[in-house]
């Protein structure tokens, strides 16, 4: 539980709902992302929901689901621009299902693209999943596409439904980027404005180096004006899919829950901070990479990580976090950790660091705008408390939160929850005032591109880089 330090001012936040939307009777799971209509029009927020939790292909996890996945675009009062049902044939999970959006035509205004499935009667058929286009502004369908299916049909639940969609720029050229596979084999296939193939890569499962991760940011990590796709320590340029490095290639084949850009203002040049799933005796489980793949350090020698962030504080410490546990558990009834244990770095340098609040379920916004994080309990199955960095409540967002960042118009970054009974709200600080630090946070390209990786991918705290 969060302890409330002695002598720290009055809570500086003054959290409200500042919009709210009642989108279904019952929602079991809700992913959201950030979206743009164009110049002259307000920011979007884009939503997927279901009234089942979310069903991962893993076997131990998969349920049958009640209820379709829907797709919703939001103003920023809330309002519903449009929405729609995908119908029986999408299994409702992020994996089967990402949603992707992206000016990838580059009339300024973003178009949607998700994995549909053409077969309503058999919502695992490979062969009928489509990359398919929405229009931005009426959600109306302008394209579809075979989904690629470059493994065997018997590869298995786990590695046959863990899709990606993302993109990115190549010297101003847009990028769209899908991808298939996390554990094993993994397939990339880059595309071009007119959806024309660009360019393909293939990972084996015997090839040497880290597989993926569930997290894929985009960003010019090198600062040539070519973007890179962090694929978990694999480093691959949008340009051609060329692996440029592969962290800890020689020693490390396992998946990573996290691969995190960090920005460093002082010497401007980015840095790469992984925690890692599986292979769990490899040493380290944790570990913070330069822009070139090299290791700067490295830390804790077994075990399961799992939901890591960064964060910056308002006393100028850039801080890692890492959770090891024994065991975690999902079905229709949520997601369940088991024997956790918490570790905080010195993002710089790997020394070991506390917070007086306990870390698990914590992601990272800065809600009144000083450029250093506030936190929320915020990953399904917390209560949706807000705290400061010194563990003081600053009020409650009462559910779960699929999106944080600066999604509105207006001061600070926000929080999107929803709670089980269909209620979403936008939650802000009506006293934010946004400091000349967190502006530079907003303005790097990083930060609004990577916002609207919320729906492909877990990528719910990754804005916290910069
Ligand atoms: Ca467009
Ligand atoms: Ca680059
Ligand atoms: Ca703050």
């Amino acid at each position: 539980m969060p302890t409330k330090s002695r002598g720290v001012a009055a809570p500086a936040v003054d959290l409200q709902p500042v919009a709210a939307v009642n989108l279904a009777p019952a929602l079991g799971q809700c992913r959201a992302a950030a979206a743009c209509l164009g110049p002259s029009l307000p920011r979007a927020i884009l939503l997927t929901h279901a009234a089942d939790f979310d069903v991962d292909p893993y076997i131990n996890m998969f349920f049958f689901p009640t209820d379709t996945l829907k797709i919703a675009l939001l103003d920023e009062q809330a309002h519903v621009v449009w929405q729609k049902d995908l119908g029986r044939g999408v299994v409702p999970g992020m994996w089967f299902c990402p949603v992707y959006p992206f000016d990838l035509d580059g009339d300024g205004v973003d178009e949607i693209y998700y994995v549909d499935n053409v077969d309503p009667q058999h919502p695992l058929s490979l062969d009928n999943y489509r990359l398919t286009r929405l229009d931005g502004l009426s959600g109306q369908v302008t394209g579809q596409w075979p989904w690629p299916r470059r493994g065997s049909l018997d590869r298995g639940l786990s590695q046959s439904y863990r899709n990606f969609i993302l993109g990115g720029y190549v010297r101003g050229q847009r990028v769209l980027v899908t991808a298939q596979g996390t554990y094993t084999d993994m397939y990339l296939q880059g595309w071009n404005p007119d959806l024309t193939p660009r360019w393909e890569i293939n990972i084996p499962v015997d090839s040497p180096g880290a597989r993926g991760s569930h997290m894929c940011p985009v960003l010019d990590l090198d600062g040539d004006g070519v973007d890179e796709l962090l694929w978990g320590e694999r480093c691959l340029s949008l340009a051609d899919g060329r692996e440029k490095w592969c962290a800890d290639r020689d020693t490390y084949r396992g998946h990573s829950d996290v691969i995190q850009p960090i920005f460093d203002e002082e010497s401007s040049r980015w840095f790469v901070y992984a925690i890692r799933e599986s292979a769990y005796d490899v040493a380290p489980r944790v570990a913070l990479y330069d822009d070139q793949g090299r290791r700067i350090w490295g830390q804790v020698d077994k075990g399961h990580m799992d939901m890591g962030w960064t964060a910056r504080l308002d006393d100028g410490r850039r801080l890692v976090m890492a959770i090891r546990i024994s065991g975690k558990t999902c079905g229709p009834d949520g997601r369940f950790h088991s024997d956790r244990e918490e570790f905080l770095f010195d993002a710089r340098t790997g020394a070991p660091a506390t917070l007086p609040f306990d870390l698990y379920q914590t992601m990272p916004v800065d809600l009144n705008g000083d450029g250093g994080h506030e936190f929320v309990r915020g990953i399904p199955g917390a209560n949706g408390q807000v705290i400061d960095r010194h563990g003081q409540a600053l009020g409650s967002v009462d559910g779960t939160v699929p999106l944080v960042g600066k999604f509105l118009h207006r001061p600070g970054e926000q929080i999107l929850s929803y709670r089980k009974d269909g209620l979403i709200r936008f939650w802000a600080d009506r006293r934010a005032q946004d400091s000349p630090a967190a502006q530079r946070r907003y303005a790097h390209p990083f930060y609004a591109h990577n916002l609207r990786a919320g729906i492909s991918g877990s990528n719910y705290a990754v804005v916290a880089g910069v």
